[in-house]
């Protein structure tokens, strides 16, 4: 049987208009006034915002960390995302194995059982040579159309710049793009060694010893070797005000350069790691300054900053305790790891779920926003960007059916016991939240139905990704 979502204001990246969509299978197939309903399963959103589904272009699932491992997998993650109206994920394969195609491999196998949503890859790019180079042929040929680099995390992560300056060489030959992790590395491992022979041991540290002018300086370098070999570039989870002047200026220099930032730049700074549970806001980057949030802000608002995505990758606070979930007792080892040493905190933070909730209530309700730029940002942007537009990130005819029917009205205290996140805390406990994802589909079908999930673990499919557009 055919769905007909009836009377509901269609959001879009550029517009706002009351419209009917009529899905039949998994895509839609028209868009219009007064649709005729007879013979359809009708869904009513009157008075209701129809978005099209969230696409979250950085997530970490089932990522093994310090002797741990992040708290969602690839269907609790998925499960999480659909309860903030999020339908499409990209998760990062780590360069594990040789030759690259068995981490691709390794990874399907763990991501495609429990697929909830539909999903793609990243490819990180950590060791660097002749054979991975030629290797790297096979990523736009797997549906993998961008890769992953970075300049800190010495002797595990990172490469060094002329290497980094050959991934962008091949990654342009083959149209893909090359995204950074900037920072760097070497100061930061000079100001850990330091503060830990100074018995400088409480989460904090773990933002003094990353210092923003190595973010900053580290994206003018993705620039500079950018520009030299004409390679796309997008600056993964931006954190730093002046990130945001050095991508304004490689774009004002006709550079192809664009950025992403997370909502936990825009809402948190160091002083959050100084509470007595400040191990829940530790990830890399680190939470920064009020400026920093302010000047970030002022980036997506004015579009220098593209895609707003969440780099989940969720801990226990106290992995010790279980908790329960789906009827199940389950405790994974967390963040309590590094108690007295914030260089043992497993890095990482929820978000997927929050997402979009939260960036409606702040941004969007604030005035920050318009329901445009929200969708954008959101959904429309990170699809373009990623090579998934116009199946994904789009309501149009011929796009599939995943859509995030809103209730601006609904008001939530959010929190841990709301979001759908594996582990036991949220970033934003108690926050009140004024509009939220009333009902999810996913390529026409219904998997979040206000409180009830009626998604299934393998339902997701592998999204083999277009090449990237600049955006
Ligand atoms: N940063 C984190 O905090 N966790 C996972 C990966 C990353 O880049
Ligand atoms: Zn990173
Ligand atoms: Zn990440």
């Amino acid at each position: 049987m055919a769905t007909i979502i009836k009377n509901g204001l269609i959001i879009t990246d550029s517009e706002s208009y009351q419209a009917d969509i009529l899905i039949e299978g998994e895509k839609i197939s028209l868009i219009g006034k007064d649709l005729n309903t007879s013979g359809q399963h009708v869904i009513d959103a009157t008075g209701k915002y129809v978005l099209p589904g969230g696409v979250d272009v950085h997530v970490h699932l089932d990522l093994p960390m310090f002797g741990t491992v992040s708290s969602d997998d690839h269907y609790t993650g998925m499960k999480a995302a659909a309860f903030g109206g999020t339908t499409s994920v990209i998760d990062f394969i780590p360069q594990d194995l040789s030759p690259l195609r068995a981490n691709i491999e390794a990874w399907q196998a763990k991501a495609a059982p429990k697929a909830a949503v539909d999903y793609g890859f990243h490819m990180n790019i950590t060791r660097l040579n002749e054979q991975v180079k030629k290797e790297m042929a096979v990523l736009p040929e797997e549906g993998i159309t961008s890769v992953k680099v970075f300049t800190a995390y010495n002797g595990r992560l990172r490469l060094q710049d002329g290497e980094i300056f050959q991934v962008m060489r091949v990654a342009r030959e083959l149209g893909i793009l090359t995204m950074m992790h900037a920072e760097n590395g070497d100061v930061i491992d000079l100001l850990i060694a330091e503060a830990l022979a100074q018995g400088k041991h409480s989460p904090e540290w773990h933002a003094r010893t990353r210092p923003s002018w190595g973010a900053v300086e580290s994206v003018l370098r993705g620039e500079a070797l950018a520009a030299q070999t004409d390679a796309m570039l997008y600056i993964v989870h931006m954190n730093v005000a002046g990130e945001v002047d050095q991508l304004e200026y490689g774009r004002s220099k006709g550079l192809h350069v664009m950025g992403e930032t997370c909502p936990q730049y825009l809402f948190f700074t160091e002083e959050d790691l100084k509470r007595p549970d400040g191990s829940k806001w530790i990830c890399s980057p680190p939470m920064r300054a009020i400026e920093d949030n302010q000047r970030l802000w002022e980036g997506i608002s004015k579009g220098s900053i593209q895609v707003v995505s969440t780099d989940h990758c969720p801990f226990y606070f106290n992995g010790a305790q279980p908790i329960e979930y789906e009827g199940k007792m389950v405790a994974i080892p967390g963040k309590e790891l590094g108690k007295g040493d914030f260089t043992q905190i497993p890095n990482g933070l929820p978000g997927v779920g929050d997402r979009m909730p939260v960036m409606w209530s702040y941004g969007v309700n604030t005035g920050k926003l318009s329901m445009q730029q929200f969708v954008a940002l959101h959904c429309t942007n990170p699809a373009k960007v990623f090579g998934l537009y116009p199946r994904k990130g789009a309501i149009l005819p011929g796009s599939d059916a995943d859509i995030a029917i809103w209730d601006p009205q609904k008001e939530v205290r959010y929190g841990v016991k709301v979001a759908q996140h594996r582990t036991d805390y949220n970033l934003y406990e108690d926050w009140m939240l004024k509009g939220f994802p009333e009902t999810v589909l996913l390529r026409g079908e219904v998997i979040v139905n206000g409180k009830e999930w009626l998604g299934k673990p393998g339902k997701g499919q592998y999204l083999k990704r277009s090449l990237p557009k600049m955006l």
